[in-house]
């Protein structure tokens, strides 16, 4: 097992769109302990492989406080949406930076398993909102570019601040 770097914002590599998963074997579900390592030492809720630079539609998940449900998602696709939510979002690779972002409150979701077999599972409140939120992670998009030019270029001057009071 290893912890792996997880990529800061503004990196570009960010906006990589992910390329489905052809095959689900050992070596993608040793990403996937992996991930789920990196992810539960943040601490975080949640990590694509964008995340940690690779480019495949692989996301974990736990919001459990015991940190033993995790969830895996390989290929996921939302098949519905329902409701809206307005919840504060944050994200293990834009440190210190918290806001709201509107997203369905509900969502039907299909993916397949760590053993390449399909599920589907309807999630609602931050369950949804964090597999919005990754699944955003997969289309190289990140919460933040929901906001506006000015709203973003404040977070960038943040975020080198907070670079610069860390070194
Ligand atoms: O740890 C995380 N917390 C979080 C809180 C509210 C909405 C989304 C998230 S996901 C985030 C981890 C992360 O960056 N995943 O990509
Ligand atoms: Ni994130």
């Amino acid at each position: 097992m290893a912890i792996l770097k997880i990529l800061q914002y503004p990196d570009e590599r960010l906006h990589t769109i992910a390329a489905p998963v052809t095959q689900v074997g050992d070596k993608t579900r040793a990403l996937i302990r992996d991930m789920a390592e990196t992810m539960y030492a943040a601490p975080g809720i949640g990590l694509a492989a964008t995340q940690v630079d690779v480019h495949e539609r692989i996301i974990v998940i736990d919001i459990s406080e015991t940190h033993d449900q995790l969830n895996v998602f390989i290929n996921p696709e939302i098949t519905e949406y329902d409701g809206t939510i307005d919840y504060e979002e944050g994200c293990l690779s834009v440190p210190g930076i918290f806001g709201k972002i509107k997203r369905a409150e509900s969502i039907t979701v299909k993916a397949l398993d760590t053993e390449g077999n399909p599920f589907t599972l309807e999630a609602t409140g931050l369950l949804a909102v964090c597999i919005q939120h990754e699944m955003d992670h997969l289309e190289g998009k990140v919460f933040v570019e929901y906001w506006s030019k000015f709203k973003q270029s404040r977070v960038l001057a943040k975020l080198k601040k907070n670079q610069r009071s860390a070194m």
